[in-house]
């Protein structure tokens, strides 16, 4: 995590039965970065506002402050490069 001051913004667009969902909600809570959860299967216009955001269909979309992360796989890839820490510590609130 970071030095000081609160952590970024972390929103997750979500379903509850997505895999690559579980994967991303593990990877954030093993690194002790609390996030906002939007289920977008309950709620066709919170789709939409994923949809629009991110300029994606697929489940999750993460963002990080206004930043848009991308799915799980991008998550990853940023967290294997030391990116990701980088990011919470720019964007942090
Ligand atoms: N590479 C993406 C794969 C995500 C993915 O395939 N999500 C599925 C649900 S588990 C999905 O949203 N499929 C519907 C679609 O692609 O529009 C990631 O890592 O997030």
């Amino acid at each position: 995590m970071t030095d000081g001051g609160e952590q970024a913004a972390v929103t997750m667009y979500s379903n509850e039965y997505c895999s690559y969902c579980g994967a991303a909600r593990m990877l954030l809570t093993r690194k002790g970065v609390a996030y906002e959860e939007i289920l977008v299967s309950k709620d066709p216009a919170l789709r939409t506002e994923m949809v629009e955001r991110s300029g994606r269909t697929s489940v999750p979309q993460i963002f990080i402050g206004n930043t848009h992360v991308g799915g799980f796989d991008d998550l990853h890839s940023l967290d294997a490069s030391g990116e990701l820490d980088k990011l919470l510590a720019a964007e942090e609130a």
